[in-house]
């Protein structure tokens, strides 16, 4: 058994302790590799030591997860439906510190931490308890089965709501799971893994390995895991494809994106702005389904453009638990780099480069909102991700032309229609290849409504009661 040292207060609501174990079987023991350090991406001061699970460790963990299965799935559904509304309830009682503690490893503002990470997390606990019993009228069936062992590897941008996502469903289906959280933001996963055996749920059922790249590629690869579910890059997504080809296991993916918002002339260019802006500087754009391309309509695109810049002029960046910050540190130096590396080619290309006065903090991880226009399809920042808070704005003048434009990418994850016209948006809806197509509003999630991607985005469905298909048998 791992000896933790005594946890230091800090953040009056958080103690994040010195040092983290892997949680297997039901406790905290000690990774077999060298352990890696997580950071506070807004300060770069170091939060904590965490294991690194080798593939020794991860053994472990499957066959925790195995033998947790026997008993797990053998339960009735309104069994498993008591532990995971506990878990729902836990995670509304310790609210607070959950959201303080993804804001300080992750980078995001506490605002939306608190008013939309950690509530979607609550409710997607408490709507896949709601199926935990009444799996045989999903419609999949009279008798859907679970799959077994379910290996998860997530990202960072949600580090807790990818968590929810992967976990809740697997679970009210009668799986038990093995997740690897990302290696910048490991501790929600550890604190929500407290949170598992606060809620008495038998050992094994959900088990948590931290590590980089190698330990996601050992769950993916064991032999004894059923199912994967992975969300992160396209180019890893393809690796774990090309891992899991010709072995039993069943996978969804959940990848990269492109999205566009797209604004018609008629639309409430007000309304339209704040979408704009939601769509693509929500969690510093470290958002897989981000409105990251604008497409505008000619004749509107001079006040469009005026009211994005007027309105880029009032977000606050800085301090992530400041209660007024918009916008929050992006979440490591690899990704500053990487957003930095585009943005930078995208003015070598010859697109015009805007940004409202921003003072950037001196220590830590820091972009400031930024305004691409003169974009071509061409260019590499129309075509690529930069998950960063940068938006790309091309024109359109027909509506088949912003559907051309739109679907002129690998990508297909979702996209946004801005029109008063309830026949435009459903003509748009039906032509767009994207998995969520937002009409009027952009970044709405809900547990009860399916996501995933077209194409390049991955396939699958997360969400809804069509991500119930994932974890069955059906
Ligand atoms: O992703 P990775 P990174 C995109 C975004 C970002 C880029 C790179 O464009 O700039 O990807 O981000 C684990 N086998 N997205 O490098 O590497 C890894 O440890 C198994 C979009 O962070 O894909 C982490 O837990 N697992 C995306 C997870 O995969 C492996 C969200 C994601 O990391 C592995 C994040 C391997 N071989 C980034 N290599 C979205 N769709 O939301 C790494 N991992």
């Amino acid at each position: 058994m791992f000896e933790y040292a005594p946890a230091p207060e800090s953040r009056d609501v958080v103690s994040i302790r010195p040092s983290y174990g892997l949680f297997i079987g039901g406790e905290f023991v000690e990774g077999g590799g060298t352990p890696f350090k997580t950071v506070n991406p807004a300060t770069e001061e170091t939060l904590a030591e965490i294991s690194t699970a080798t593939s020794d460790d991860v053994d472990r963990a499957v066959r925790a997860a195995r033998k947790a299965f026997g008993v797990w799935s053998a339960m009735p559904g309104a069994e498993r439906a008591k532990y995971l509304f506990r878990i729902a309830r836990i995670i509304q009682e310790r609210a607070r510190e959950l959201a303080v503690l993804e804001s300080i490893d992750n980078g995001k503002p506490i605002r939306e931490s608190r008013d939309v990470d950690v509530p979607l997390v609550a409710a997607h606990f408490f709507y896949y308890a709601g199926w935990a019993d009444k799996l045989e009228y999903a419609g999949f069936g009279a008798a859907p089965r679970p799959l077994g062992v379910a290996g998860q590897v997530i990202p960072w941008n949600f580090p807790l709501l990818m968590l929810a996502w992967k976990i809740a469903p697997a679970l009210a289906c009668g799986n038990t799971v093995v997740l690897k959280p990302a290696e910048t933001t490991p501790l929600t996963a550890l604190l929500f893994a407290e949170i598992c055996a606060q809620a008495d749920l038998p050992p094994g059922v959900v088990n948590i390995v931290t590590g980089a790249g190698e330990t996601g590629a050992a769950v993916v690869a064991h032999p004894d895991v059923d199912k994967v579910a992975f969300t992160g890059s396209t180019e890893v997504g393809r690796i774990i494809a090309r891992t899991v080809a010709g072995t039993r296991k069943k996978l969804t993916l959940e990848l990269g994106g492109k999205a566009a918002n797209i604004v018609f002339d008629d639309a409430a260019i007000d309304q339209a702005v704040e979408g704009v802006v939601n769509g693509i500087f929500f969690n510093q754009g470290h958002v897989c389904c981000a409105g990251s391309r604008l497409l505008v309509q000619e004749s509107v695109q001079d006040e469009l453009l005026s009211a994005l810049k007027r309105r880029l002029a009032t977000l606050r960046l800085g301090d992530p638990l400041d209660k007024n910050t918009d916008i929050g540190a992006i979440n490591s130096a690899e990704q500053l780099a990487k957003i930095r590396e585009l943005s930078d080619l995208g003015e070598a290309e010859g697109a015009q480069r805007w940004s409202p006065p921003c003072d950037l903090p001196a220590q830590g991880f820091w972009f400031p909102p930024t305004i691409f226009t003169g974009v071509a399809q061409s260019h590499r920042i129309a075509r690529e991700e930069i998950f960063g808070p940068v938006l790309s704005v091309l024109t359109f003048r027909t509506p088949a032309e912003a559907v051309e434009k739109a679907n002129n990418t690998p990508y297909g994850l979702s996209a946004g229609v801005w029109t008063e016209k309830g026949s435009r948006i459903l003509w748009m809806a039906d032509r767009l290849r994207a998995g969520v197509v937002w009409a009027n509003t952009f970044n709405k999630f809900d547990p009860t409504s399916p996501f995933g991607g077209y194409k390049e985005s991955g396939y699958g469905r997360e969400g809804g009661r069509h991500g119930l298909e994932a974890y069955l048998e059906v």
